[in-house]
């Protein structure tokens, strides 16, 4: 069967293709991993978005082993005959064991078996314990002791070669599991992690130090249309908007129009996915926002789930009194049209003292009365189980953040993830993401981080650290990360007060944008998203596989190793509108009204200059510096 065995890269202007020599005819490549059509986080976001590439390459001698679960097997996969003999046999034998499966194989090949994770990982540890003729790989997305160790109160990154490894792992009873993991890490061919800082981790960790590096990609969805995108956010914005017209019912005394949605989602790990930095930045910007007499208004969403009996009564009571007082405004305006009609049938203006009667006036008044509340607007839309230990809600109680009308600042957690089957915020993720202006992920342990990745792609600027892959990444790879809307918060090198006052000086400049600078950052920001394409980024997978092939059969294989780390190799350029000075490039456009809507097309800029996105965006190209890498 052909195989390709080139990327295709052509999306990213002076990045050549990578076409190494490899003959993968006969070869099979199997992935394993926990999280196979089984989602708990971020690895099934790796295995479901990069199918697609590694199918490319592979073929029909891609196989993905996961765990069998009903609800994945109903869902994500299409059950299938096995088509070989042999490997039926195989089958019906796991089978008849009661170890169900979802598989195909070819005879003899050469096999490459990439595990993810310590789960994973004790199928790699056999392989090798029984000789079996197999390339192996393992990729860590996290070490255990570091994601236990930064839950803590623990200076982890200045004491990374400190730990007495054994000892932590036993005081924390993992031992068993981190042995496990430290075991995969060192009987694999080739050992990867998925950033730079978690290989640093890795090998004070784990004590072997990773071959590669594989950053996560995605699959970037290319809108032929640039308005296409900032359509779609003015779209699910106005979803958000109707949910908030809901849950603030009665105390709507602030302008939705200058309202901005802010938002943090992933896993509940409190302090390692930085949520108490950014509720504590959320305060300062309220505080500010409030003393500078600002007319935005930010509504923060916290998106974590935790434990709860369902939605409390008063948020569903929010969505049912907008629901009625839209279903009063059609009544009225029903009977309006009817009697305006009728009246124009007859040839006369209609006289506007009587388009409402009475009854009218009384249905108005009585749906105006249900907006009357006597608390304020909730501040979580669950009834949680640990309410009063819950940390983002004790440190809600210790800053004060009640949603009253002198906060600039509001604050909604929900506690579950998002669905567009939700009686309340009926959207899923996605469209949730566009409606929002900007993510913010403060977290200080973060091997990679697909949320603000996620933002990028969707063109919606987002706050990441120093300490996590992608900012890291990012960092690397732009010349001037916040002109796109890629903030990048020091959590590395400066205590947890002064990252608290980054996020809030972050937080209060983006408050300032005019709507058009707004527009004009969130179009940098999309035009990132080839960076973060598996078309672009798979090539590292590909070079560990080649790498495990040449390993494990150097008499049939050999890899030569690309000259340059891997990571390096392409620069965005500062946008070529940006001013050269760092103190005026702060505000990453020129400023203009709020009331000037569209950037295209609009009139000169301050400094007499006319913004056009078009050829910005070709200058940037231009700009882009000679790869380095592969040479
Ligand atoms: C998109 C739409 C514009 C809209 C804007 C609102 O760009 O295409 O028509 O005015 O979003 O942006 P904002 O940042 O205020 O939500
Ligand atoms: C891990 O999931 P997490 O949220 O526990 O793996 C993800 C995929 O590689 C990664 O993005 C994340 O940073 C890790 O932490």
């Amino acid at each position: 069967m052909p195989l390709n065995r080139t990327l295709s890269v052509s999306s990213l202007p002076g990045l050549e293709d990578w076409d190494d020599e490899f003959d993968l005819e006969n070869t099979v490549l199997f992935e394993v991993a926990w999280e196979v059509a089984n989602k708990v986080g971020g690895i099934y976001t790796v295995l479901q978005t990069k199918a697609k590439v590694t199918g490319d390459e592979w073929g029909d001698n891609y196989y993905l082993v996961g765990p069998y679960t009903e609800q994945g097997v109903r869902t994500q996969v299409e059950l299938l005959e096995p088509p070989t003999p042999a490997l039926k046999r195989t089958l019906d034998s796991m089978n008849s064991k009661g170890c169900k499966f979802l598989a195909q194989s070819e005879e003899k090949p050469h096999v490459v078996a990439h595990f993810h994770e310590w789960l994973a990982g004790i199928g790699l540890c056999l392989c090798r314990a029984r000789r079996l003729p197999v390339a192996t790989i393992f990729t860590t997305h996290a070490t255990l002791l570091g994601r236990y160790l930064c839950a803590g109160a623990v200076d982890f990154y200045n004491n990374l070669e400190n730990f007495n490894v054994d000892k932590e792992a036993g005081e924390r009873q993992i031992y068993h599991r981190y042995c496990m993991e430290r075991a995969a890490a060192h009987c694999a061919h080739v050992f990867t992690t998925v950033s730079q800082i978690t290989a640093i981790e890795a090998q004070h960790l784990l004590k072997r130090k990773p071959d590669i590096v594989t950053p996560n990609g995605l699959n970037v969805k290319k809108f032929s249309a640039m308005h296409e995108f900032q359509n779609l956010h003015a779209q699910s914005k106005a979803r958000i908007q109707e949910f908030v017209r809901g849950h603030f019912y009665g105390h709507l005394d602030f302008n939705l129009d200058k309202t901005l949605y802010f938002f943090i989602a992933g896993r509940y790990e409190f302090s390692n996915k930085g949520a108490d930095v950014f509720l504590e930045a959320l305060a300062r910007l309220n505080y500010l926002l409030r003393v500078n007499g600002s007319e935005q208004t930010v509504v923060a969403f916290f998106i974590m789930p935790a434990r709860t009996n369902n939605f409390n009564v008063e948020t569903l009571k929010g969505q049912a009194v907008r629901k009625q007082l839209w279903d009063t405004a059609n009544t009225v305006k029903e009977k309006f049209g009817r009697k305006l009609y009728e009246s124009l049938l007859v040839g006369s203006l209609p006289d506007m003292n009587k388009m409402l009667d009475k009854e009218d006036f009384t249905m108005m008044k009585r749906a105006i009365f249900a907006t009357q509340r006597q608390s304020f607007p909730p501040v979580c839309t669950h009834n949680m189980l640990d309410d009063s230990s819950d940390p983002i809600l004790t440190t809600i109680r210790r800053i004060g953040l009640f949603n009253s009308s002198a906060d600039r600042v509001k604050v909604i957690f929900h506690p579950e993830f998002l669905s567009s089957t939700s009686p309340l915020l009926p959207v899923d993720y996605e469209e949730f993401v566009r409606g929002c202006h900007l993510g913010v992920f403060p977290s200080y342990y973060e091997p990679w981080g697909y949320t603000p990745a996620e933002c990028t792609v969707m063109g919606i600027p987002s706050v990441s650290t120093n300490l996590s892959g992608f900012g890291c990444f990012m960092e690397e790879h732009i010349a001037d990360p916040s002109a796109y809307g890629i903030y990048i918060l020091d959590r590395r090198f400066r205590g947890l007060d002064d990252s608290c006052s980054q996020l809030t000086s972050f937080l209060y400049s983006f408050c300032q944008q005019s709507r058009r600078q707004r527009i004009i950052q969130r179009n940098r920001t999309e035009r990132l998203s080839d960076l973060l394409d598996w078309k672009y980024l798979g090539r590292y997978y590909m070079s560990a596989r080649h790498m495990a092939l040449a390993k494990a059969f150097p008499e049939q294989f050999t890899y030569e190793p690309h000259e340059a780390d891997a990571t390096q190799g392409y620069r965005y350029p500062r946008p070529a509108s940006v001013p050269p000075s760092p103190s005026l490039s702060r505000h990453s456009s020129p400023h203009q009204s709020e009331d000037e809507e569209e950037p295209r097309d609009g009139p000169p800029d301050e400094d007499g200059e006319r913004y056009d996105e078009d050829e910005e965006a070709a200058k940037d190209r231009r700009n882009i510096r000679a790869p380095e890498w592969p040479r």
